[in-house]
């Protein structure tokens, strides 16, 4: 069976709400038909809403930009791009994505292999026939454990090279029906207010209490009914999970034990369990069938944290050790430069002739993950610094989209042409995110993508903000008030 688009992907956000919020006809006329749509449901979505509100005319498909630099004046931007010629602006939106810069590791011999290869962020279209093929899956991160199930279906023996073990709770898939449609059509004003109020944008509220605050008898039942509920709000079941290690050990503890009960072989189930860092302190997986596919004869687990891939061979893949586990197909589930990644493969310029690529040689600053100082008129959707993939997408790119909207209307009204971020405002908005983190478990997972581990080099730096959606958004709207606090706005002088 040809897999496509990338085996088992799904988004971990339910679809009733990783969809648009700014129009109500909008909500009432598209009907998901799953709790976790594939990639062609949610792009069937996109092109309805690109033809719904005749989008199609303002957009170049198939337009690779290679580069932008600012003018010297820092009151426009010239943008390169690939196919034409270069074309000018007054200000330039990134929307280039948290999660898109491919992360293949850098394996001297790749270009020996006799077999395929391929990376799970650049799936072919076309899709890819395992069957009958000998697979190794590198990487179990969220997207790993979604394609480790269906590659082991298709394939005839599938190898995974698991570096660090992981936490994941059942997605609990599956179809939506009428009744459950027309319940959050009926209650989308509900859920959009919850949303707009919550730490992640989500919908669902976190309950208040402790986990230490019930004793054990209580905390399991509460864990239990969120693993057969499934899905992302697992993490929802204490207040403090994410913030009190002794508290986030109690629901570590308890997939650990779903681990055990479910992987059949003793062995490869202690290789499975987390153990350098606690639940969702690390982004959270959702699954579908993922521990119990270690229970098939023709599924193999290989602890590459004690062994590391060392090469790519003709016949596959060597370890360290010099074992070699051959194969045919290699896919790469190895994540993303996150976050700075796709700004920096841009690597727009500012007036002065600095890159962003200098500017950040230590880690980004941003002012409120929107703007950069020295990068004048360029606002940066969901960049480093803003909520971004602590959160429903969806949310966080609409509240960015709404306030650049707000901002650039102000901008004219006023008869301004002209804004960049306050280096002072900046750093203090840097220092505010560090404590944002720190006052959280989340850094504490070292080789968690949020602070960059996953890419040999990369600066050490806890890149989405940690403080939560809605005050998050909350001081966005307080900036603005307040006449957008921490930017410096330029007026064009009159010529005499
Ligand atoms: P992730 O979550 O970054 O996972 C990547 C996985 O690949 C993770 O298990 C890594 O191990 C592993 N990895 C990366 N490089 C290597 C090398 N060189 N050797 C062995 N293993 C390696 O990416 P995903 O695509 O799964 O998910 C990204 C996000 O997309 C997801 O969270 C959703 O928000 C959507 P590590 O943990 O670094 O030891």
């Amino acid at each position: 069976m040809v897999l496509e688009p990338v085996p088992g992907a799904r988004c971990d956000s339910e679809s009733y709400y990783y969809c648009y919020s700014f129009d109500r006809e909008l909500e009432q006329e598209w009907t998901w038909t799953e709790r976790y749509p594939r990639q062609p449901e949610i792009k069937a979505y996109l092109d309805h809403v690109a033809d719904r509100f005749d989008l199609r005319r303002d957009i170049r498909f198939s337009t690779t930009v290679t580069g932008a630099r600012a003018d010297a004046d820092g009151r426009g931007w010239t943008v390169s791009v690939q196919e034409g010629t270069d074309l000018h602006c007054r200000f330039l939106v990134t929307a280039v994505g948290c999660l898109s810069a491919a992360n293949v590791p850098d394996l001297p011999g790749l270009e020996t292999f006799a077999g395929r290869w391929f990376h799970t962020g650049r799936w072919p279209h076309e899709g890819v026939d395992v069957t009958g093929r000998q697979v190794g899956v590198v990487g179990t991160g969220s997207t790993g454990i979604q394609a480790i199930p269906v590659l082991a279906r298709e394939a005839a023996h599938l190898t995974v090279l698991q570096r660090t073990p992981n936490y994941s709770v059942p997605a609990r898939n599956g179809p939506l029906s009428e009744a459950e449609s027309r319940s959050y059509k009926a209650d989308y004003a509900d859920i959009r207010a919850v949303q707009a109020a919550s730490a992640n944008g989500h919908p669902f509220v976190v309950n208040p209490q402790s986990a230490l605050e019930v004793d054990a008898a209580e905390r399991d039942g509460v864990y239990r009914a969120a693993w057969e509920r499934g899905g992302l709000r697992f993490r929802a079941s204490y207040r403090d999970l994410l913030a009190d290690e002794e508290a986030n050990e109690t629901a570590s503890e308890f997939v650990r034990d779903r681990i055990r009960e479910i992987v059949r072989d003793p062995e490869t189930a202690a290789r499975l369990l987390p153990h350098d860092h606690g639940f969702a302190t690390k982004r959270p997986p959702i699954d579908t069938g993922y521990f119990e596919t270690y229970n098939r004869d023709d599924v193999t687990l290989v602890d590459v944290r004690a062994d590391p891939v060392e090469a790519v061979v003709p016949e596959g893949l060597r370890l360290r050790s010099g074992a070699v586990h051959e194969l045919d197909d290699i896919v790469f589930a190895t994540g993303f430069d996150a976050l700075t990644g796709p700004l920096l493969r841009l690597d727009p310029t500012g007036p002065d002739g600095t890159s962003l690529r200098s500017a950040w040689w230590d880690g980004p600053r941003t002012y409120l993950g929107l703007a950069v100082s020295g990068f004048p008129n360029l606002f940066t959707i969901t960049g480093p610094f803003s909520p971004s993939v602590l959160t429903n997408m969806p949310s966080s790119i609409e509240q960015h989209v709404d306030w650049i909207a707000g901002c650039l209307a102000h901008l004219r009204a006023t008869g301004a042409d002209r804004i960049e971020a306050d280096p002072g405002a900046e750093q203090a908005w840097g220092e505010h995110n560090r404590e944002a983190a720190d006052a959280t478990l989340l850094p504490r997972a070292a080789t968690s993508w949020y602070l960059g581990a996953n890419v040999p080099g990369k600066p050490s730096v806890f890149m989405p903000y940690a403080g939560g959606f809605a005050r998050y958004a909350g001081t966005c709207a307080d900036v603005a008030r307040d006449g957008y606090r921490g930017f410096r706005l330029g007026h064009r002088r009159a010529v005499a």
